[in-house]
């Protein structure tokens, strides 16, 4: 199996929690698609009714909305039954890294809002803890005086080896849908105390959100060569 064939077969086990008449977080990403493109056939059917998407960024708003998928937004629906998302990374304790498709913001505003946020993964996404892969730890600032934003990030965890990056896309600073750019963090190694370190991260002034979702997920579901395993926390 590709590993976007194991995103989509997590992707619509995912689709199997929607009930009709629910309000929904729509996530972003390659795997949060498959489930978009679901729920909008399954609405075509005429098997899912009275669905309302509250998008986590402006593609998968436009990619709802060629769905015929009926939108709304937190201001209007500041309660939501049910989100369902992709992530970086998933360690054991269900904590996440989210952000690399640069939504993160407007992500966790979206899943901190829902009653039950189901995560949807194939089993490269599973780490020993967060970071452990050496990819990117996004983090959204604002775009002035970035410089010293993403140096002061570096500094707080020195000890774990870290080096900060403006992320860049064609020459230019990625700019978020909310008009801010992302600081990718890389860490050498495990940078402990997650609570201490997204508070951390969250105290330093230009800072607007980051990438770790701690404590937020209630179902991860991983799609691997050998089936699909539901995690609930
Ligand atoms: O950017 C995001 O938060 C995405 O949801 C990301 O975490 C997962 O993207 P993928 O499904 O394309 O790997």
């Amino acid at each position: 199996l590709t590993q976007d064939e194991l995103k989509k077969i997590a992707a619509y086990k995912a689709v199997e929690f929607v009930e009709s008449g629910m309000v929904l977080g729509l996530g972003t990403g390659s795997t949060a698609k498959h489930a978009v493109d679901r729920i909008g056939e399954l609405l075509r059917q005429g098997k899912l009714k009275n669905i309302v998407g509250i998008p986590t960024s402006k593609m998968t708003h436009e990619q709802a909305v060629s769905l015929g998928i009926p939108l709304s937004d937190l201001n209007e629906h500041p309660v939501v039954d049910l989100a369902i998302d992709g992530a970086d990374e998933v360690d054991p304790h269900l904590n996440l890294v989210k952000g690399r498709g640069g939504s993160l913001l407007r992500e966790k505003m979206v899943e901190g809002a829902c009653k039950k946020f189901v995560v949807i993964v194939d089993e490269s996404k599973l780490v020993k803890y967060l970071g452990g892969s050496g990819l990117a730890m996004p983090v959204e600032i604002i775009p002035f005086c970035w410089k010293f934003t993403a140096k002061r990030l570096q500094d707080l965890f020195e000890d774990a080896g870290c080096s900060a990056a403006l992320r860049i896309e064609k020459g230019e600073p990625f700019v978020t849908d909310n008009g801010n750019y992302i600081v990718n963090l890389f860490f050498k190694k495990d940078i402990g105390d997650l609570k201490a370190a997204s508070d951390a991260i969250l105290r330093i002034a230009g800072v607007v959100e980051h990438g770790m979702f701690l404590g937020m997920a209630t179902t991860v579901i991983v799609a691997g060569e050998l089936g699909v395993t539901v995690k609930n926390r």
